[in-house]
């Protein structure tokens, strides 16, 4: 009887029993997902990429690379007074089982001198390093920059600005 019931939870994917279900990118206990990188405006060499990044056991990133970027940082974004800023980190804690967000105005992967322009409906390459889990490939789909801007604490008329140029840059 309970035998039965087991079953048929198992065949309806009831039970939690098999996890994660398979990811892109899942490798060595580490889930990333929702992976984007921001399209650069017209001659801007720098630019950040996003992702939600899940480890069940816990890990650190450590570091990141892209063959697009001569350099690339994990930064995260500090209030000082009312002004944003940025800041380079060693590391990134990844709680047990939390799904840790990197996003526009937070944490980011940042892209430093870019070889070439990020074009929207490109995709970016990047390796991410984890402390536990090791090197992990992502592939992340370039994104306009839109309203939600990756400026130092700047005026939202100068990004709506830059925006313009980026469609004229082509
Ligand atoms: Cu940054």
């Amino acid at each position: 009887m309970r035998n039965a019931v087991f079953t048929i939870a198992l065949a309806l994917g009831m039970l939690p029993l098999a996890g994660a279900g398979a990811r892109a990118a899942d490798a060595n206990g580490v889930t990333i997902s929702h992976p984007w990188a921001r399209a650069t405006p017209g001659g801007s060499t720098i630019s950040a990429a996003f992702l939600e990044i899940k480890s069940e056991a816990g890990d650190k990133l450590v570091s990141a690379s892209s063959p697009v970027a001569g350099r690339v940082e994990v930064h995260t974004h500090i209030m000082e007074g009312d002004v944003m800023k940025m800041r380079r980190v060693d590391a990134l804690d990844i709680e047990p089982g939390k799904v840790r967000v990197l996003k526009p105005m937070g944490d980011h992967i940042m892209l430093m001198d870019l070889k070439e322009p990020l074009k929207e409906g490109g995709t970016v390459k990047m390796t991410l390093t984890f402390e536990k889990a090791g090197a992990v490939d992502v592939e992340a789909p370039v994104q306009a920059p839109g309203s939600m801007g990756h400026e130092m604490g700047g005026k939202p008329a100068d990004g709506a600005a830059s925006g313009h140029d980026a469609h004229k840059h082509q």
